[in-house]
């Protein structure tokens, strides 16, 4: 389904005078202090955040999975999905595969589709996490890690067929992520494990294409809990530089031990040229999967700080891949995932906000108090008139929660799939 642009126009239009008000009275305040409010917009307008195909339905929780009603089927109603919340957002404007939940049957009319929708195929992520009917072999102890030859070649293969499917979509990454590791110490010796990952990893770096890069995410646990192979950016660095300059790493934000100072894994893989992807999502405890920004807005901006300095700054780091990386049980999937993209670009667009100069000038001063004021004065601006402004200007939605709501998406979506559909996935 698509969103009626004359049914959007008239739930934008009754708010259209109060949003108007609110963006110029942000925008002069903005403007006396030297900010460049078109040029803000214009950022805003290209920042498009990857939706991963595994999202569009109700998420898994550890224990059990609560359908929600009208979840796409197949590819081709999850690349709708992801176009009806690019429609309302202007800011999704690409979607990332999970293979093999979401293998094209015919690649020409996918693109095609997803084309028309205005999408883009981004990193494609390959699955060693768990077993596929017919598998010859069992990632039950590891995949890339594995002591037995014959299923690292699995894997290896299986990476290697992924790249293939993405190749035929116009995807430029991979994201190898592994569940690899131990439960219980003793089960594996680590340096075997690592050293049979570098092994893979460099298999399957030698053929991707040469315009493609390879995204290394790690994570410290989970689903093994005693030892994971790649637990950490400095594990997943190391291996990136082994396997060359076409790998990087991948940040995830669930991915970290509690209070580990992300904004500073990223200010350091960016320096080095080496952050390639980035997830989002937000946690209280552990790799909650919750929407992101609901838990800690402030860290993430911090987060965005480092990446817009990034950004500026190292023109030796490539164009990051943005990906939500959220399972949602308890919200309508579409939902959640417009409001982690509102959180993103709010995060992003205070960041863009910070006045750089005096935080550099603050800093030699070391004024402790004023760096503070400098973050603080960005991070209260209330950015939301901007994200509006340039979502309209876009022909998106003065806001998306509520244009999704009256205009029943849900519902249409219900009517046109039925109640009982469950998306492939966790
Ligand atoms: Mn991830």
């Amino acid at each position: 389904m698509k969103i009626n642009q004359n049914q959007l126009a008239k739930v934008n239009g009754v708010i259209e005078k109060q949003h108007q008000q609110a963006y110029s009275f942000v925008a002069r305040q903005l403007q006396d202090v030297g900010v460049d409010v078109p040029h803000v917009l214009d950022c805003l307008r290209s920042f498009q955040v990857a939706i991963p195909s595994w999202a569009l339905g109700a998420g898994g929780t550890r224990f059990g999975r609560f359908s929600i009603a009208g979840e796409p089927a197949s590819l081709e109603q999850k690349i709708d999905d992801v176009g009806l919340i690019h429609q309302l957002t202007q800011t999704a404007g690409a979607i990332s595969l999970h293979i093999p939940w979401d293998i094209p049957d015919d690649y020409e009319a996918i693109k095609q589709q997803a084309a028309e929708l205005h999408l883009k195929f981004d990193a494609v992520n390959s699955n060693t996490f768990q077993d596929q009917p017919n598998a010859k072999e069992s990632y039950k102890f590891g995949s890339l890690s594995n002591v037995s030859e014959h299923v690292r070649q699995q894997a290896i293969q299986h990476n290697l067929d992924v790249i293939q499917i993405g190749n035929k979509l116009g995807s430029k990454s991979l994201t190898v992520w592994l569940a690899d590791g131990s439960c219980f110490p003793g089960q594996a010796n680590f340096q075997t494990a690592l050293q049979n990952t570098e092994d893979s990893l460099k298999q399957i770096y030698k053929q991707l294409p040469a315009d493609w890069g390879m995204l290394i995410e790690y994570k410290p646990y989970e689903p093994n809990f005693y030892s994971t192979v790649i637990q950490d950016w400095g594990t997943s660095l190391m291996l990136a530089n082994a396997c060359g300059d076409q790998a990087y790493t991948l940040v995830d934000l669930g991915h970290h031990l509690p209070n580990t100072n992300i904004e500073q894994i990223v200010s350091t893989l960016l320096l080095k040229g080496k952050l390639g992807g980035f997830h989002f999502n937000d946690s209280k405890y552990g790799d909650d999967d919750l929407t992101v920004g609901s838990v800690k807005p402030y860290a993430l901006f911090l987060i965005f700080n480092e990446l817009v300095y990034g950004m500026q700054n190292n023109k030796n780091n490539p164009d990051l891949a943005w990906m939500i990386d959220a399972s949602h049980n308890v919200k309508d999937p579409l939902e959640d995932l417009i409001q982690s993209l509102e959180a993103i670009q709010e995060a992003y667009v205070k960041a863009l906000l910070v006045d750089q100069k005096a935080l550099k000038k603050a800093q030699i001063d070391q004024d402790v108090v004023l760096c503070q004021e400098i973050l603080h004065q960005a991070y209260r601006t209330d950015v939301r008139p901007l994200l509006a402004q340039a979502r309209i200007e876009s022909g998106g939605a003065l806001r998306p929660i509520d244009a999704y709501r009256k205009l029943n998406v849900r519902n249409e979506l219900i009517k046109l799939r039925g109640k009982n559909t469950v998306a492939t996935g966790l």
